[in-house]
């Protein structure tokens, strides 16, 4: 007996839509047998008292689904399905596992390395710079050829410009490749070399690109620092490759790596033709006391640095636009093998930072953040060597956004973030750049400024205090 009912004053589902989840729901039931022949339309629409309009929606999408098949001139037949538990359309309960952790309430201090200021950004003329966009270029956002491999070319012409200003950078707009972040252009610069390349990595150093490399099983060894950032002796003993460096602002030390260290890895690299030197150059828009110090990439006469940048931190992170530059040789390697590949930052934010950085919006933000930074700064540390007195040794403090600290506590560094977390202070230890879990760590943490205000400055030096040493 056929169980189909209709209810024509639930207005919410349509009529048809009432016998097609029924039917359907019969089907998988099995409560028809394969190849049984279902009801005419006539027939059917009779028993219901509806309209044929509706049974004929009802199978019409029944037939759509696969659910029935029809035979012309004859009706229309049940699908042999096979056997599926039915779900009642309600959600598995969540693994308390895989919850998300929320955004920390107001009241939370950050001393997060991992942001920028939110509160100052411009975000007036970036929406002017995306109306401007949008109008200039409509075409560039259906277009494909916007979204070819590189990003697009007028934006790339815009970086090439500042960086040479700004960087020392000397390179084309056709060296450039734009990507969604640092890692994803890792990962495509590592697929240009060949796969037995051998890569090296500064220790403690910025272990998202580190686990990258072990995710894509390359071979990849740390190298540890001195004080003029990565060891060279240690660098001309080993077998290696592509070595991926921080030279401007250390990650996480802070080390800025002197010109005669600069000059001994140039010539190190120059000494094999398969060796690279990746400059990660990320919070260099941000140096103190002296003039910014030009990149390694603008020392380079060899064409052994692969430069990259990213917005993250002069912008904000949110909007994913980060770059590195090739050298001609390997550009030539990426356009035979990787051209294919489809760009991953938004084609609309690429040509909103081409306004802002034609307009100059980018410059001014730039010049009131470093002064912002600065202040913000000098006011940290000051509060810092007050509270803490002899118990801290600041490291790395005079560019990017963020300095390294050891502390003198008796607390281990599981007692002290266990601590942080009861204060409500964001807190990062140099656990997280210990790449090689071999080497020991001290008792440092990293301390950003970022998205701190002045005006937390004391409160928050108070609760790290309370964190570290009660
Ligand atoms: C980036 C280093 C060393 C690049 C960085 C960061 O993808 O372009 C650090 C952590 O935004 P992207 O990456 C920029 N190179 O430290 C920025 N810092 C990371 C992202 F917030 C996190 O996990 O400790």
């Amino acid at each position: 007996m056929l169980k189909v009912t209709v209810n024509s004053r639930n207005t919410h589902n349509y009529i048809y839509r009432q016998i097609y989840k029924q039917l359907k729901k019969e089907i998988l039931m099995h409560h028809f047998l394969p190849d049984e022949k279902l009801p005419s339309k006539r027939e059917m629409a009779g028993r219901l008292n509806v309209s044929i309009n509706s049974v004929n929606g009802a199978y019409q999408q029944l037939l759509a689904e696969g659910y029935i098949y029809s035979i012309e001139r004859s009706g229309f037949y049940v699908e042999k399905l096979d056997t599926i538990p039915l779900s009642d359309n309600t959600l598995n309960p969540l693994d308390p596992d895989l919850t998300e952790k929320g955004i920390p309430d107001e009241d939370w201090i950050s001393f997060s390395h991992m942001s920028a200021d939110k509160s100052l950004f411009p975000y007036d003329s970036w929406l002017n710079c995306t109306h401007k966009a949008l109008n200039s270029s409509k075409a560039g956002l259906v277009d494909n050829s916007s979204l070819i491999s590189q990003g697009v070319y007028s934006v790339r012409r815009s970086i090439c410009r500042l960086l040479s200003i700004t960087r020392g950078v000397k390179c084309y707009p056709e060296q450039i490749i734009i990507g969604g972040g640092t890692q994803s252009l890792i990962q495509v610069l590592c697929h240009i070399f060949p796969i037995n390349t051998k890569y090296a990595m500064e220790e403690p150093g910025y272990n998202r690109i580190y686990q990258l490399l072990k995710l894509m099983h390359l071979d990849v060894s740390t190298i540890q620092l001195d004080n003029k950032g990565i060891d060279i002796s240690k660098i001309k003993n080993k077998d290696l490759n592509v070595l991926y460096i921080t030279p401007s602002h250390q990650f996480p030390t802070g080390i800025i790596m002197p010109v005669s260290r600069r000059i001994q890895l140039l010539n190190w690299a120059s000494q094999d033709e398969d060796r690279y030197i990746i400059e990660d150059d990320y919070d260099s828009e941000f140096k103190y006391e002296t003039n910014v110090i030009p990149s390694l990439q603008g020392l380079d006469t060899y064409e052994k640095v692969i430069y990259f940048g990213t917005f993250s931190k002069s912008l904000l992170p949110g909007f994913r636009i980060s770059y590195m530059i090739l050298p001609q040789k390997l550009l030539k390697k990426y356009r035979k093998t990787q051209n294919f590949l489809l760009q991953t930052s938004s084609v609309l934010t690429q040509m909103t930072l081409r306004q802002f950085i034609d307009s100059g919006e980018y410059q001014k933000h730039i010049k009131k953040m470093k002064q912002v930074y600065s202040e913000r700064r000098i006011k940290l540390i000051k509060t810092l060597n007050k509270k803490f007195g002899d118990n801290i040794k600041i490291h790395g403090e005079n560019a990017g956004l963020h300095f390294l600290t050891t502390f003198d506590t008796r607390k281990t560094i599981d007692e002290v973030m266990k601590r942080a977390q009861e204060e409500k202070i964001e807190l990062y230890s140099i656990r997280r750049c210990r790449l090689n879990p071999k080497i020991p760590v001290k008792k440092q943490f990293i301390i950003g400024f970022a998205d701190l205000s002045a005006e937390r400055i004391e409160e928050g030096v108070e609760r790290l205090y309370r964190a570290m040493m009660e």
